[in-house]
């Protein structure tokens, strides 16, 4: 019995010593662990005369019993010193300033502003905005869209093509937005009112060209549509866009495979005070192709060009963008330097609109 007392006080002990809850785990595993000091001398108990069975076994389980309340109470207080040691190291200053909120430090990029407020603009006139893939077929960038075979027009473009598949047949990155507007007439009926802006890419790199850049073309296809509606919609658009009351514009002749006929568009502007003024002086600058689109192009979507006429255009965002809001380098808008845009980039609640004005 006595060599039961020497052991209760050695356990507890042990116990209370312990001074993290990993070294209470060690003490209990030592002591009613399989192999613990009393778990082996419970085992003796089987080997045992009656009578000493008798006094032997309700002394180990009072042991037992009194060593499992002993850890678990110092495990009660190992806890309550360990949460109290974590708040201790981690609190938190509450008087510290606040860091400045993303709306403050954040900033929308001039491109995505001018694409916000082109939306505004062209949705007023009823037009929505359609988008599609960045890779495309040949046929879609390109057949569709009446650039024969082998002609030189599509080596003009410049085309990042992808290896060849099994079939022979060749992926690229979009050269213009037009694909998106044969999937539109190819997938909805007339009349067709859509814009589509997005990333567009060709195998160019010098002080105004990167490789990727970024478009916007317009198409409109319903019975009777002709070249004065073409006038109309890109002059309000400019006079909206530029923030002007009225602009002068020069609709030049020149050449798409996908436009028949096809005119260039300029701009009244002044270049004498070291900027382009759009809107004053007697400069013209060219900002958009345009032209009703070919025949060709509307019966290679399904549609009988007898039937169904349409207009459509074309015009580079990065390059608005540096016009209105006098930006020098176009490389510098992919370059994700945080000052260039801390410096021409826009707040992020400013959004643009008809009523609010498209750059207030
Ligand atoms: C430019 C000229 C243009 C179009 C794009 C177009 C699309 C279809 C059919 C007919 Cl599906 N035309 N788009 C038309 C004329 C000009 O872009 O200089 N872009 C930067």
């Amino acid at each position: 019995m006595s060599d039961l007392t020497t052991l209760e006080t050695e356990i507890l002990a042990a116990i209370e010593s312990a001074d993290t809850e990993a070294a209470l785990e060690d003490v209990r595993v030592a002591a009613l662990g399989k192999k613990g000091s009393l778990s082996e001398l419970m085992k003796t108990l089987g080997g045992m005369s009656p009578e000493e069975r008798k006094t032997m076994g309700p002394a180990l389980n009072g042991l037992k019993a009194k060593v499992t309340d002993a850890l678990a109470a110092r495990k009660e207080v190992l806890a309550e010193a360990a949460l109290e040691a974590r708040l201790a190291s981690e609190s938190v200053d509450v008087t510290l300033p606040l860091r400045s909120s993303p709306l403050e430090t954040g900033r929308i990029h001039p491109v995505s502003q001018v694409i916000d407020e082109l939306t505004a603009i062209f949705a007023d006139m009823g037009f929505s905005i359609a988008e599609g893939p960045d890779i495309e077929t040949d046929e879609l960038n390109f057949t569709a869209l009446n650039f024969p075979e082998g002609h030189p027009a599509r080596e003009m473009h410049d085309t990042f093509f992808f290896n060849p598949k099994e079939n022979g047949e060749r992926l690229l990155l979009r050269t213009h937005t037009s694909p998106v507007q044969i999937r539109t007439m190819r997938n909805q009926e007339p009349p067709i009112r859509v814009i589509i802006p997005g990333r567009t890419y060709r195998c160019d790199s010098d002080q105004t060209h990167t490789p990727m850049f970024h478009q916007v073309e317009g198409l409109v296809i319903d019975k009777g549509a002709h070249f004065g509606n073409l006038k109309w919609v890109l002059e309000e658009f400019c006079k909206a866009f530029f923030e002007v009351d009225n602009i002068k514009m020069r609709f030049r002749p020149s050449f798409f495979p996908f436009t028949e006929p096809s005119m260039e568009v300029d701009v009244q502007c002044d270049r004498s005070g070291g900027e382009v003024k759009i809107g004053e002086g007697n400069d013209w600058l060219e900002i958009l192709g345009c032209g009703m689109v070919h025949p060709n192009v509307i019966r290679n979507c399904g549609l009988d060009p007898d039937v169904y006429q349409g207009f459509a255009w074309g015009m580079g965002i990065d390059r608005i963008a540096m016009l209105k809001y006098g930006m020098a380098d176009l490389r510098a808008f992919f370059d994700a330097d945080v000052r260039w845009i801390q410096h021409y980039g826009f707040r992020p609640l400013d959004l643009p609109t008809l009523f609010g004005g498209m750059s207030s």
